[in-house]
This record gives C-alpha cells, sequence and structure tokens, in this order.
C-alpha cells in the first residue's frame, strides 16, 4: 500500500519543457486508450489508481522504442556493457522519474488536467519499490540511473522480492513490522520475460566421472532444481540518452504441484515444494549489518547470481561464438559480498559446462569480476559455515578450495608464513570452518574498491591489508555519489527552477556547473529567493507532520534532521542525548533566547536489533514529553517520522536546513544521506567519517560543522580504553541528560525503562558516545548562533549547493567506467 505522499516534482515543469500542444493531445489519448483497453476501466468511474496505472503505460510506450534501440546500437557497435550484480535496488517511486528523464513531466500533467485529473494525485498511487535496506541498495539505483545517464551499457541484476522491506508502524513508541506489498496491485513498469528462465540448481553430490574420451571430470548431481524467471524493467536515463535494464530475478517450482498427492487429499503438502523454491524470492532480508546465519540467505545469494551469470554466458554466446573473449564483452561489479558466490560460479560454468581448464577460467574470472566493499563493520562482514556450503552448494565448496589452495601457494611463494597465511586464507579457522566471502570476492576480482577516501584507506589499513599485500596492490577508491535528477530535480523542482535562473539549463547536465553560484552566496536578494524555496518545502513537510503525528511545527525553526537506518554506530543516541540536554538547559533558562528547534528523526531498525528498536522508543518516549511542554512551547520539538523510505526521503531532504552525520568516525563507509542534504543546502554537523571527510574538503571548514575523535583519535581511544564513566563525570549536560534519561523522565509509566541502555553506555560505550558528548553539544551552540545570523547561515547554505557537484554520481560512474570495467561512458 502507498502513503499517498504527494511527489513535489511532478506539478513543476523543467525548463525547456513546454510541450506542443499536439504532444499533449496525442499522450491524453494514449492515457484514455490504456484505461479502456489496459484497465478496462471508464473515465467516470476512474480511480487514481486506474489514472496511475493508466498514465504509467502511456509514458512506458515512450520508452520501449528507445529502449530496443539502445540494445540494438550496443550489439552492433559490440561496446562493452557492466551487469551491476545487487541483492538490493532501492528504486523508491518511477513515474516522476521516467515523466522527468524523458522531458514529458510537463506533457502529461496537462493531458491529466485536460481530462480533470491531478498528475501529483496520481503520482501518489505509486507504491515504492522497497527491495532494499538502505545506503547500499539506494546506491545500486543511483548508479543504474547514471549509467543510463552517461551511455554506459548496462544491466543490473537482483530479486524480484515479492515483499520488499518491512513497513514501519509505531505505535505506544515502538516500531512494529507489518509485510510491504508492493506488487499487490500491479506493477506496471516491469515485463515478465516468460521464455526467460533458467535452472538454478542446489544441493545434492559431487562425483568424479570418467568420459568416453577417458578424461575425467566432476559431476554435480542436485538435489533440487528451481527456475529463476526473468522480469525486465526499463531504466530510463537523463533526457532518454540510453534505457538500460534492470532484471530480477523471480523463483518459480520446476514442478509447481505434486498432482498425485492433492488427489490423495493433501493439499498442503503437495504445494511443499512449490512452498520452498518460492521462498526465495519471496521476502528481501531485512537485516542491516548483520549477518543472516541462514541457509535461505545463502539460497537467495546463489539463486541470482546463478541465473545472472547464466544470462550473461547466454548473451555472449548470442554474439560469439565461444566465451574467451568474455571480459572484453563484460564487466561484473559485485555490490558487496551478497553476489560473491558468482566467482565459484562463472568458474563452474567455464570449466563444467563450457570445457575451460583451470588456469584459462581463473583468468577470465579475475578479468570480468571486480567487487565493492561497503562497511568494515566485523559483523557485517558475511561468511558461511563450510557444512552448510557444503550441504547447499557442494561443488561449489569444492572450487573454493581449489581458489583457495592456489592462492595460499602463491602467498606463499611472495613470503606469507603462519599468521598471514591463515589471515589471507578464504578459509577462517578460528571459530568453525566458514568461507569469508570478503576474501573470495577480493581474489577472483581484479579491482576492489571502497566507498568513500577514508573508507578505501580503513580497507588497506585494517581488514584487507595482508590480502591487498598478498594480491598486488588492488584495491582503489570509488567515493559514492548520487543522482541530481532524483535527489535535486525531482525532490526539490523549486530550488532547481531557482538555479537554472541563476546558472543557465546547462546546470541540469553539468553539475560541475554549481559552482557557478559561489558568487551568488553574496546576493542578498539571490539568498532571499533561495531561503523561500526552503520555507515553502518547509511549509509541506510541516503539512505531512501534522497530518501523520497530528504535531504542529513551526516553519520558522531550524528543521535539524537525522534519517537513515537505526543503528548503534549511526549514533542517533548521541542525537537524542543531546536533544534532552537541550530540554533541560531550556528549561533552566526559560527567559534566554533559544533559536527554535525541529528535531526530525526518521529510520527503520531491523526487527531483530533490539537496541536500534529502544532507541527508536527512547525517541518517542521522549518526543512525546517534549512536545507536550509548554515550557518550551515552540522552541523545541520532536517528531519521529514512521516508515522511512525512498519518497519520504523526497519530502524531507529539500526542508532540511541541518544535516546530522554524527557516526563514530571509522565507521561510515561513506555515506550518501549526507551527499543528498547538502545539495540541497542543508549545513552538516558531522565528525571526519565516510564522505562527510571529502564533503568538508569541498564546502571549507567554515561552512559545515565538524565535531568529534576522528577515526584514528577513535582507533587510539579503543586501544587505550575509553573511560566513559569519567567523561560523564566531566560534563555536567550529559550527566543532566543520562539522569533524566535513567531515572524515567521520559518513561514515567516504566521508570526503568531506559536504565539499562544507559548503564550500557557508561559501561561499555563502543560507539563512544560520550566521548564525542562535549563537542558535539558545543557544535550545536555554534549552530544555533549560526542560525541567529541568517545572513551567514544562508550564505553557507548556498555555498553547500555550490560545492557538492563532485557528488554526482555520474562523476562516481565515470570512474568506475575508465579505472575498473574498461567501458566508453560519455
Ligand atoms: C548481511 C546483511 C547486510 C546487508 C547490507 C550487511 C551489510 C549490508 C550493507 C553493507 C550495509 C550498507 O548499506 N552499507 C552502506 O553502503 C552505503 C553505500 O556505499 C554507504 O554509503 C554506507 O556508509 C554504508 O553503511
Amino acid at each position: 500500500m502507498t502513503d499517498s505522499l504527494p511527489p513535489a516534482a511532478l506539478s513543476h515543469p523543467l525548463p525547456g519543457e513546454t510541450p506542443d500542444e499536439e504532444a499533449v493531445r496525442a499522450f491524453r489519448q494514449a492515457i484514455l486508450d490504456k484505461l479502456a483497453y489496459n484497465v478496462g476501466g471508464r473515465v467516470e468511474r476512474a480511480s487514481a489508481r486506474d489514472w496511475f496505472v493508466s498514465t504509467a503505460l502511456a509514458a512506458r510506450d515512450h520508452v520501449v522504442d528507445a529502449w530496443r534501440r539502445s540494445n540494438d546500437e550496443t550489439r552492433a557497435e559490440g561496446r562493452k556493457g557492466v551487469c551491476y550484480l545487487s541483492m538490493e535496488f532501492l528504486i523508491g517511486r518511477l513515474l516522476s522519474d521516467t515523466l522527468g528523464n524523458l522531458g514529458l513531466t510537463e506533457t502529461a500533467r496537462r493531458a491529466l488536467d485536460g481530462l480533470g485529473v491531478d498528475l501529483d494525485a496520481v503520482g501518489g498511487q505509486e507504491a515504492d519499490a522497497a527491495l532494499g535496506n538502505g545506503g547500499l541498495g539506494r546506491l545500486a539505483a543511483c548508479f543504474m540511473e547514471s549509467m543510463a545517464s552517461v551511455d554506459v551499457p548496462a544491466y543490473g541484476y537482483g530479486i524480484r522480492y515479492e515483499n520488499g522491506l518491512f513497513r514501519q508502524i509505531i505505535a505506544g513508541g515502538l516500531q512494529h513490522e507489518v509485510p510491504e506489498d508492493w506488487l499487490a496491485l500491479g506493477n506496471p513498469w516491469e515485463f515478465e520475460r516468460s521464455g526467460l528462465v533458467y535452472e538454478v540448481r542446489f544441493g545434492g553430490h559431487v562425483r568424479p566421472e570418467v568420459a568416453p574420451d577417458g578424461t575425467s571430470r566432476f559431476v554435480w548431481h542436485a538435489g533440487e532444481i528451481v527456475n529463476a524467471l526473468a522480469y525486465d524493467t526499463p531504466v530510463v536515463g537523463w533526457r532518454g540518452v540510453r534505457i538500460n535494464t534492470l532484471r530480477l530475478w523471480s523463483a518459480r517450482a520446476t514442478d509447481p504441484l505434486h498432482l498425485s498427492e492433492f488427489n490423495r487429499g493433501d493439499h498442503v503438502g503437495a504445494q511443499s515444494a512449490r512452498m520452498r523454491a518460492e521462498a526465495i524470492s519471496r521476502v528481501l532480508y531485512p537485516g542491516d549489518e548483520t549477518e543472516a546465519g541462514q541457509e535461505l540467505r545463502l539460497r537467495q545469494e546463489y539463486f541470482f547470481a546463478s541465473a545472472s551469470l547464466q544470462d550473461i554466458i547466454r548473451r555472449h554466446l548470442s554474439r560469439f561464438p565461444d566465451l574467451t573473449n568474455l571480459a572484453d564483452q563484460v564487466a561484473v561489479q559485485l555490490n558487496d559480498t551478497h553476489p560473491a558466490i558468482g566467482v565459484p560460479e562463472l568458474m563452474r560454468l567455464l570449466i563444467d559446462v563450457h570445457g575451460f581448464g583451470w588456469d584459462a577460467a581463473w583468468k577470465i574470472t579475475q578479468a570480468v569480476f571486480s567487487y565493492t566493499n561497503h562497511t568494515l563493520l566485523p559483523e557485517a562482514l558475511e561468511t558461511w559455515a563450510v557444512p552448510m556450503m557444503e550441504r547447499v552448494l557442494p561443488r561449489h565448496m569444492q572450487l573454493i578450495y581449489l581458489i583457495n589452495a592456489r592462492h595460499l601457494d602463491h602467498a606463499r611463494a611472495e613470503g606469507a608464513r603462519d599468521g598471514l597465511l591463515s589471515s589471507v586464507s578464504l578459509i577462517d579457522e578460528s571459530h568453525g570452518r566458514r568461507v569469508r566471502m570478503g576474501h573470495l570476492a577480493f581474489v577472483g576480482s581484479h579491482r576492489v574498491n571502497g566507498v568513500s577516501a577514508l573508507h578505501t584507506q580503513l580497507m588497506r589499513d585494517t581488514v584487507f591489508t595482508d590480502l591487498n599485500h598478498v594480491c598486488g596492490d588492488r584495491i582503489t577508491n570509488k567515493t559514492n555519489g548520487i543522482t541530481f535528477r532524483r535527489w535535486l530535480h525531482r525532490a526539490n523542482p523549486g530550488l532547481t527552477a531557482l538555479l537554472v535562473e541563476a546558472l543557465g539549463p546547462a546546470v541540469l547536465d553539468d553539475p560541475d556547473r554549481l559552482a557557478g553560484l559561489v558568487p551568488f552566496a553574496e546576493d542578498a536578494s539571490f539568498r532571499q529567493r533561495f531561503v523561500a524555496q526552503r520555507r515553502a518545502a518547509k511549509e509541506r513537510l510541516t503539512a505531512l507532520v501534522a497530518a501523520r503525528l497530528g504535531l504542529k511545527l513551526d516553519p520558522d525553526a531550524i528543521f535539524d534532521v537525522q534519517i537513515k537506518r537505526i543503528h548503534e554506530y549511526k549514533r542517533q543516541l548521541l542525537n537524542i542525548v543531546e536533544t534532552v540536554s537541550l530540554y533541560n538547559t531550556m528549561r533552566a533558562h526559560p527567559t534566554d533566547n533559544w533559536a527554535p528547534r525541529v528535531k526530525i528523526l526518521a529510520g527503520k531498525a531491523a526487527p531483530s536489533y533490539h537496541q536500534a528498536k529502544l532507541i527508536i522508543r527512547l525517541a518517542n518516549d521522549v518526543a512525546s514529553v517534549i512536545n507536550d511542554d509548554p515550557a518550551v512551547g515552540d522552541r523545541l520539538k520532536v517528531a519521529f517520522i514512521p516508515n522511512y523510505n525512498v519518497s519520504l526521503a523526497e519530502a524531507i531532504i529539500p526542508a532540511a536546513d541541518l544535516s546530522e552525520q554524527i557516526s563514530t568516525a571509522g565507521l561510515e563507509a561513506s555515506g550518501t544521506g549526507n551527499m543528498k542534504l547538502a545539495l540541497n543546502g542543508a549545513l552538516t554537523i558531522g565528525t571526519l567519517d565516510g564522505a562527510n571527510v571529502e564533503i568538508d574538503e569541498r564546502v571549507g571548514r567554515d561552512e559545515i560543522f565538524i565535531f568529534g575523535l576522528t577515526a584514528a583519535e577513535v582507533a587510539a581511544r579503543k586501544r587505550n580504553g575509553h573511560d566513559a564513566r569519567a567523561a560523564v563525570a566531566a560534563s555536567p549536560d550529559l550527566r543532566g541528560a543520562l539522569d533524566a534519561i535513567a531515572s524515567g523522565v521520559f518513561s514515567p509509566d516504566e521508570p526503568d525503562r531506559y536504565r539499562g541502555l544507559v548503564e550500557g553506555l557508561l559501561n561499555d560505550d563502543r560507539y563512544l558516545v560520550t566521548a564525542d558528548f562535549e563537542s558535539y553539544s558545543a557544535r550545536q551552540r555554534d549552530v544555533a548562533a549560526r542560525w541567529a545570523r541568517p545572513e551567514s547561515w544562508w550564505r553557507a547554505a548556498v555555498l553547500n549547493t555550490a560545492h557538492v557537484g563532485w557528488f554526482s554520481s555520474d562523476r562516481t560512474i565515470r570512474d568506475y567506467a575508465a579505472d575498473i570495467w574498461g567501458v566508453k561512458a560519455s
């Protein structure tokens, strides 16, 4: 079900989009035809949903010819393409993206106007495609759009989960998870490819067999076969430059019904094999940064890696006689380790199916694959227990041993001995035998990248030091980016129109032109118009919060925003504790001239992550007390907005004044919300972590609020031990805030609710909340002081927008294309 959030973008034409009447009439007729012949509806009785489907189908028709053209041209020119393998694609809605990138927004709006239908209302009907958890999945979606926009031929490969990321409901302050059903009302964007089906095998055993010619080989006799059926969604590039394909696999049983069992009366048992097979594409794994430890997760990973590689090989063999030149034609990017099983799978396909010898197969494999690491948190580094691998994928386990044997021989030849050998081995022997998927991906790839300069350096200096040494330095950095089409043009059409007015329409095509905004930061009338855009976005968000939470916000207050997955290392707790401290101080000094502030939080916690769920509850409890306290009134409000997703992000980001990027330094690989918020002119308060470091370098230290320990200082503090009790003793504000939380000020019905949380912080403050509190709190006072000088604040806001053009994912993709994939980009 949708939240019916109106997409801001649909009602605003972009400059240069002035449709002629003929085009509008034709689009209107197309919508009416879709309504009649595809939806089977009537104008008089059509629902908003009917109009959405009809409009989407009419827009899709505009895509199809160009899509075919893109594919034909790539083939004819023999261009190398990219296959982006990702367990997650966090796409959000597609109507505004498709219309916007094709320059059809205004055409569609007028076409619907003529029918008495509002495009915004229609757009609000679309469900978010939430096939991802957070940053990694959203990055994949931005990359897909950018590859199409910079003319890189690409397929995204993933899983067509029937239920994407759960819907979050907050009741009594607690997170409840409800299944999400984005496909319930159909999906007008996808094409089912009933002819594109691959067999994916599991289990069974491997036997050496002698062929008639006397050669011996290993034959995998699988115990179970599941079909992978393709669904294609077109990915439209900016200005329709190129249309790529997102190909998602759906699992189907080979034998959906055991008829004899059914006829014998066992109606449920007769379908059990089908349920088992189809469970694979049933639901997105909702964990973020925790190891699944589940066979189903491994089955999902292998299912989509295998289907995708079989498809890549089939496509290649439709153009070339054999696979010897595979790496000249395709680059396969592994989005984290989730598809890393693709490394032994490609080896199996090359050796067992296509008759390659080991060395030739390995050369192709390494040349084809590259791997992106998205986190160094130890609990998120995937490993699979050897016995489970042997059971689920016996042939792959055998191949992994062979890859490891050669890899260790090579390491030995490079001089590696005991400690080093066990550190680079693909098998971790330290707590039961487990396959290290990061190592497997690393060894099977010619390039391995991190997602920000700092994270890449930490890869070299920590988790992958030995491996990188033995493998001859294959780590490279590719700082993340975001697509400006969605996160600026569509999310913030008002600001975009202002930028075009100031810098000309070329800024829509070339984000480097944003630098031209620097002189405008000094221009009071420009700043005023910038403020007016922010104010309008804040009013829209105010209305949304009133409708959803029944909470009235003051649009003149600082909108202080932290939106992301809830995780201890992201330190939502630091934000909440500081909010409580501010609340205490406001009550103690009621007559001071406080800058009014609205704390906005949103994010989901993994269902089994109890501490994260407790933090959500605390945020809501703190909100109830503060929001009801007349002593602070409009000067402080706290809003936890439920069910954070792409569409909600699009509504919040243009309205944000302050962007909270406050992770423990060294732990946030990059962050991409930080880029979205800065692009829209929010000032960042943050640690020197992930891409914050590069944002800081670009916007300059005067226009950003940096605080806290650096990554090196964090490492040192951890080595020497951090004394949280001493930090608390030294900070009366922190002590006051923690005492209030621990003693039940925010949970009067259950005073001890947060005692354990606070005790935990005092005993083992792993994420150094208490270490950074004072400097964070001081920077927050700087924020308030800056807000009191509007000229200085808005000058900084304009400069933030001006200086972050580099974080366009077009730039990131061009870097991957040149340094990793060896493909041509525009
Ligand atoms: C096995 C469960 C699981 C699922 C997802 C473990 C780990 C993950 C991802 C690695 C988590 C993730 O999304 N990482 C984020 O990737 C973004 C894109 O590169 C970065 O911007 C974020 O900093 C990083 O946390």
